[in-house]
């Protein structure tokens, strides 16, 4: 089977136990994650073979970094171990009326200051059938977008299939570029987009119009005439009843078609962080395993409520239990 390439930075996430907030813990809890490289294990998980490439600090934090994805199953062998910081980021889980806070500390990483030279495409993604990437990796640095717009030149090339979560997070975009110059032509080379409205307009000025039934309906069909290559548009309505609970419905645009799922109701939420990641790396292996869109996008958005009850930022979920909740099985029902 053919395997799905990720590219992005990989951080060590630092967590207060239980509901303690930053300002008083005296311990934090460390785990890993990176929003492409969630995919890659998530995938993993699900039995699709992927692969990561990234870029860690030679040091025993960058080895524990790239280890801990590599113990999930995901194929690191292309990641280069060259300069000194491995990215931190801090999470304050949230609960009820209270949000989740991120901070980061993750400037001047040994990612954010890779060198586009030292990844051989080619060799990377040759027996791969897939590409993904997110929104946050261009934003890092100017050659971490270099190096992203080097690996979806190389895909098509290649013939191979990319998407992009385009991911916008203006915190992320500080380090001398803007994204509304460095996104339009990396989402231009991608078949597959998770856009929403919001990013859309901030990201490529495309408004959705104002008396359209539909607003991702309109805003999707502008998408794809400004960026003809996209083929599918796929984002999740999300319902946020408190930082506990939430309801997300999966929706899609493709070949002129709008698509929704139900709503998944997910109360109480464990932790959010990848819940988009798990969207994805459901889609991505839904398309490939259903003949239908509609079943892809409800494996997706199945995939990514399971996410919610799960700590950590990975979706560490089988197919089987995916298919388990699809099935309607939303009550906790025994597989
Ligand atoms: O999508 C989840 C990511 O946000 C998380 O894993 C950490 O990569 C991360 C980031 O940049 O916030």
């Amino acid at each position: 089977m053919k395997k799905v390439v990720t590219f992005g930075e990989i951080m060590m996430r630092l967590s207060p136990p239980l509901n303690y907030r930053l300002t008083q813990a005296s311990s934090l809890e460390i785990t890993y994650g990176g929003g492409d490289a969630n995919v890659a294990a998530s995938l993993v998980r699900l039995g699709m073979p992927a692969a990561h490439a990234g870029c860690f600090p030679n040091n025993e934090l960058g080895q524990a970094a790239a280890q801990s994805f590599q113990r999930l199953g995901v194929d690191m062998s292309h990641c280069v171990f060259q300069g000194e910081r491995l990215g931190l980021y801090f999470l304050e889980v949230g609960a009820s009326l209270r949000a989740s806070r991120i901070v980061y500390d993750r400037y001047n990483s040994a990612f954010a200051n890779l060198q586009p030279e030292w990844f051989n495409w080619d060799e990377i993604l040759k027996d791969a059938n897939w590409l993904h990437w997110t929104g946050i990796t261009p934003a890092i640095s100017v050659s971490a977008a270099q190096a992203t717009a080097d690996a979806i030149q190389a895909a098509r090339r290649l013939g191979i299939t990319v998407s992009a979560d385009v991911n916008y997070r203006r915190n992320l975009w500080q380090y001398g570029q803007r994204a509304q110059d460095v996104m339009p032509p990396l989402v231009a080379g991608c078949d597959i987009v998770v856009c929403t409205e919001g990013d859309a307009e901030d990201l490529f000025g495309i408004k959705a119009e104002a008396e359209a039934e539909n607003s991702f309906v309109s805003m999707s069909e502008q998408l794809i005439q400004r960026f003809p290559q996209i083929k599918r548009i796929i984002a999740t309505r999300r319902n946020t009843q408190s930082a506990s609970h939430e309801r997300i419905r999966g929706i899609a645009y493709i070949d002129g078609a709008f698509h929704e799922t139900e709503d998944f109701d997910i109360n109480p939420v464990v932790d959010r962080i990848g819940g988009g990641d798990s969207f994805i790396s459901g889609f991505i292996y839904g398309s490939q395993k259903y003949a239908t869109v509609a079943e892809a996008l409800t494996f997706a958005t199945a995939a990514s409520a399971l996410k919610h009850t799960i700590h950590g930022d990975i979706n560490l979920v089988t197919a089987a239990e995916v298919e388990h909740i699809v099935a309607g099985n939303t009550s906790g029902r025994l597989l």
